[in-house]
């Protein structure tokens, strides 16, 4: 039966848009097939090894369009104290003004696909249905990978269900005709000339995050910029952990994290649900339980090896798309990263030759592969669940080469709600602009939340109110501290395995903690960090909270706080008077 809103719908879009043809996709085989011709017939797509890559496709993108780009992602809230200090606001009827009449005509000529997608497992009461009209067969492809798409979705739809809208088209990838623009009150998305992931696979950041966070709140339930995994300990007990890190600060190595030797003799087992975003609701016990609403992973590629991440290259070895990475002779792709020894020469992100000589990158800082979530190796039995699973622990972390330690509990929730708005990050390559550059990015949803930050900080207040001594506890992580001589101190990766070990034992009330200004810490010893031969200089270091240091955090922490006057929620007002005061005596 059809859904008649979403029928008239596609119907005026393509009135609008003006397209040659339309084509509902299904997600089928036939379909996928025919547009990786289509792709690699007019050079949109290069086929790698067919033996060693299979299925898989290399994209190069335009060489300005390689990330999200903030400055150019708009939220459209009726009100301007909706959107709130964080974001960039237009109104409505003014970005309509400006948006509407770059798509009039935009698919002249060319075919307008539907792509209907179900974010989370079918079945699920946490999953909801988007639908994408796009101009691009490289979004098509890349969609069937990151979602449920098709038949599953249009199933879970109906005759009448709800449904995210999202516009998009290519245009001609103008930076300055760019806009990723969001609708709350419409349930609207439209994203005009780019291509590139966060800016143009809707259901992703757009979706699952900007207009999600706004139904949350309105819901009772969070959305969120989370891995999710799962943890079993010898003894079989099962503990689910979430965490939030900013933009290629770490979520897809620690979801697919593969213990180091002794804990995988000892017994210990480490499985992936998500790699990148949770939605977190109540279940009938009063628990929180997540799911992941993707379907695939859209992962950093440089720095993903073997030996950092063996799951990853595993998830996409073959059904790949690769963006902006080099291509071997052979046709096999490489990153920095990849192997410590370059290939003698290849073909770097931008379609030039390249040898190691040559002293530039040969695949962009923010390549990604796009790769279906079940070919991961520590992929979860619970990846599908429609019930997600129970979280024990939520972590929050920043890439922070300086004061923050390498990990310490918060005393409550109301303190751990205070650790995600206080987050500080050093820049990285995942959105334009300066790379390094440290900046407050609460809860990793900086760039994601779609609303007053204020009311999201208020927000995780009450759903704590609400969870009471049901809600998982809050830790904060730091892999990236540096020494002197600008080296990390900390191995990471596998060994970041001593760490969760150690989260874990505390939810199981075994692991030991003492007071420090700033929150619960572990005894360097009670993370059995023998193995890893660190100096005992980095150990210092790894747990040291210098009081100095912390007095400016503090001050500026206070400084930051100023931009969201009144709104500041009392219990993140409170929270950061007790700091100040901890750290003062
Ligand atoms: P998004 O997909 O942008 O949200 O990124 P992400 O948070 O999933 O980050 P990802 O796991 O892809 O890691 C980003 C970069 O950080 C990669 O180059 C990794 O190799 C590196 N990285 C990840 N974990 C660690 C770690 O524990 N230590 C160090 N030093 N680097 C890490
Ligand atoms: C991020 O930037 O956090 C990503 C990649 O996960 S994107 O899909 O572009 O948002
Ligand atoms: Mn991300």
């Amino acid at each position: 039966m059809a859904h008649q809103a979403l029928e008239k719908w596609v119907e005026q879009i393509a009135q609008i848009t003006q397209p040659k043809t339309l084509h509902w996709c299904d997600g089928s085989e036939e379909e996928i097939e025919s547009l990786y011709e289509l792709m690699t017939s007019d050079g949109t797509l290069t086929k790698l090894n067919e033996s060693k890559h299979p299925n898989s496709y290399l994209a190069r993108s335009d060489v300005n369009d390689v990330a999200r780009v903030e400055g150019r992602t708009f939220i459209c809230s009726a009100l301007k104290e909706d959107a709130g200090p964080t974001n960039n606001w237009m109104a409505p009827e003014e970005m309509h003004a400006v948006i509407d009449p770059l798509f009039e005509g935009c698919m002249d000529g060319r075919v307008m696909y539907v792509i209907p997608y179900l974010m989370g497992p079918a079945g699920s009461p946490l999953s909801k249905v988007g639908i994408e009209i796009t101009d691009s067969p490289y979004v098509v492809a890349n969609m069937r990978i990151m979602t449920r798409m098709g038949k599953v979705a249009l199933d879970e739809l109906g005759e009448d269900g709800d449904f995210v809208k999202g516009l998009h088209s290519t245009g001609d990838l103008a930076p300055d005709q760019r806009y990723i623009s969001h609708f709350p009150d419409e349930n609207l998305i439209m994203s005009y000339s780019s291509n590139y992931g966060g800016n143009a696979l809707l259901g992703k950041k757009c979706f699952a995050l900007r207009l999600a966070s706004v139904l949350g709140k309105r819901e009772g339930w969070l959305a969120e910029h989370m891995l999710i995994l799962g943890i079993t300990s010898p003894e079989g007990k099962k503990r689910h952990i979430c965490a939030a890190f900013p933009s290629a600060c770490g979520k897809t190595n620690l979801a697919m994290l593969v213990p180091p030797q002794e804990f995988l003799d000892a017994g210990w087992k480490v499985e992936t649900i998500g790699d990148d975003i949770a939605w977190l609701k109540f279940g009938p016990d009063g628990k929180l339980y997540a799911i992941n609403p993707e379907f695939g992973f859209f992962g950093v590629a440089p720095g993903t090896s073997m030996e950092t991440n063996p799951n990853a290259l595993l998830s996409c070895r073959a059904n790949t798309l690769f963006t902006n990475v080099a291509l071997c002779p052979d046709n096999t792709v490489w990153w920095e990263g990849l192997t410590e020894e370059p290939p003698v020469s290849a073909i770097d992100w931008k379609g030039n030759p390249w040898t190691p000589e040559s002293g530039d990158k040969a695949a962009h800082p923010n390549s990604r592969f796009t790769a279906p979530a079940k070919q991961c190796p520590s992929i979860s039995g619970d990846f599908d669940s429609p019930a997600g699973v129970p979280v024990d622990a939520i972590v929050f972390g920043g890439r922070r080469s300086t004061t923050t330690p390498l990990v310490y509990e918060a005393f409550n929730w109301q303190h751990g709600t205070y650790l995600g708005a206080t987050m500080t990050s050093e820049k990285t390559a995942a959105a334009a602009g300066k790379v390094g550059e440290l900046r407050h990015d609460p809860m990793a949803m900086l760039p994601f939340c779609g609303y007053h930050m204020a009311d999201y900080w208020q927000h995780w207040l009450d759903i704590g109110e609400k969870g009471g001594d049901k809600m998982p506890r809050i830790f904060h992580v730091n892999w990236f501290r540096k020494d002197s001589e600008g080296r990390f101190v900390w191995p990471g990766f596998r060994d970041n395995m001593h760490v969760l070990k150690w989260i874990v034992d505390r939810c199981d009330g075994i692991g030991k903690a003492k007071e420090t200004p700033i929150g619960l810490m572990p005894d360097p010893d009670s993370l059995d960090l023998e193995q890893l031969e660190l100096e005992p200089e980095d150990v210092e270091l790894l747990f040291s909270v210098d009081k100095e240091e912390w007095k400016e955090e503090v001050a500026e922490q206070a400084e930051y706080f100023k931009n969201f006057g009144d709104k500041l929620p009392g219990g993140i007002q409170d929270e950061l008077d007790a700091l100040k005061s901890r750290i003062d005596n």
